[in-house]
């Protein structure tokens, strides 16, 4: 199978599936009944072997927690990442109230999880119907986001997972860290990402970056805008503070909940910033 076969069924999937669409069951208030989630994902590969991720095992990286490709699936060749970018009306209603997120907004965290696991066991079904064995990571029952050392919630390390999807997407060349330590890719900062590691040889995509914040520009928008006062240009994001914030989402919407206030009204919001340089004079 070639990438484009992989690519071009991903894409048809997310448009047919209905569960793209928020229904009358789901929907939060009635004028959301029929809300597109996801636009077209950007896919980007990497070869299991990459050297690159023996280095997520490092501390200060996401440390001995992190499970390696081949220990997930030993046959594996190619890990795949997938970022869905939200629609540009989930993110326009994101930037209305500037302390709570959006109803949208809450559909794209919840619904659209839902939906990226689905697409994920969908493509798996698909490799395997074609002969390759096929993990999906984040929905596999090895999945874990429990920190490996005693911790508390005040604790950074307590925040974290044994496969990151970001750092999987840094790896397979779809993007960079920015300061709110979300993922920018060419498709920008506001959406969701999913992955799979399988049999099947891919090429590995080129990463067009050397630096894991390449993509970002210092702005501090994303600063600026954050309800919970979780980022700041010094320290990056504090992800015990984000933490707190969305138990208070949690409270308000439960079981749904999310923010992202740090993902829309932000120069990485739909691609990736440039920095803008004047001329003498201009
Ligand atoms: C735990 C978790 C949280 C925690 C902590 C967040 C975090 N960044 O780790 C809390 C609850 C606070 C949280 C909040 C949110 N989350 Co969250 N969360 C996760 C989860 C489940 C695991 C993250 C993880 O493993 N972290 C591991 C630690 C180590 O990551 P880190 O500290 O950021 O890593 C730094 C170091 O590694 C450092 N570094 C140092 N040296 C080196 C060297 C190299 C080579 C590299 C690569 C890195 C590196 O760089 C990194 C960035 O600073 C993932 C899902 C998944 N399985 O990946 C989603 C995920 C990260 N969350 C996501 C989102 C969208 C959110 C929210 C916006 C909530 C919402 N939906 O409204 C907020 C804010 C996110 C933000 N600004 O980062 C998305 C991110 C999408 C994107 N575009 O980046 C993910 C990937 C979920 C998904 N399936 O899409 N989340
Ligand atoms: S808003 Fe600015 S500082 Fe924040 S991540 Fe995006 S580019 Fe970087
Ligand atoms: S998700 Fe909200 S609270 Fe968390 S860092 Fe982003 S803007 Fe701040």
């Amino acid at each position: 199978m070639d990438k484009k076969t992989l690519i071009n069924e991903t894409g048809y999937y997310i448009n047919i599936s209905k569960d793209n669409y928020i229904n009358e069951q789901t929907a939060l208030k009635s004028d959301l009944i029929g809300l597109k989630i996801f636009d077209d994902p950007l896919i980007g590969f990497a070869d299991v072997n990459d050297s690159y991720f023996n280095k997520l095992r490092n501390d200060e990286v996401i440390g001995r927690n992190f499970v390696l490709p081949k220990e997930w699936n030993y046959t594996a060749k190619t890990v795949i990442s997938l970022f869905f970018p939200f629609t540009q009306k989930i993110k326009e209603a994101n930037k209305d109230n500037k302390n709570w997120p959006s109803l949208e907004w809450l559909h794209g965290r919840i619904e659209g999880q839902k939906l990226i696991n689905e697409i994920c066991s969908h493509i798996k079904k698909y490799l395997e119907e074609n002969g390759y064995k096929t993990v999906v990571p984040c929905i596999d029952k090895r999945f874990s986001t429990k920190s490996p050392i005693e911790t508390n919630t005040n604790d950074e390390k307590y925040y974290t997972s044994n496969w990151s999807e970001r750092h999987i997407a840094y790896i397979c060349g779809l993007g960079t860290f920015g300061l709110s330590k979300g993922l920018i890719t060419a498709k920008g900062m506001a959406g969701r990402l999913g992955s799979l590691i399988t049999d099947g040889y891919f090429e590995p995509d080129k990463r067009n970056y050397t630096e894991i914040y390449e993509y970002c520009i210092l702005c501090g928008k994303c600063a600026k805008n954050c309800p919970g006062d979780a980022i700041t240009i010094e320290q990056g994001k504090i992800h015990s503070k984000c933490n707190i914030f969305l138990d208070k989402v949690r409270e308000k919407h439960k079981p749904w909940y999310g923010c992202g206030k740090c993902q829309v009204n932000v120069p990485c919001e739909n691609g990736i910033p440039i920095i803008i340089t004047r001329k003498n004079g201009a």
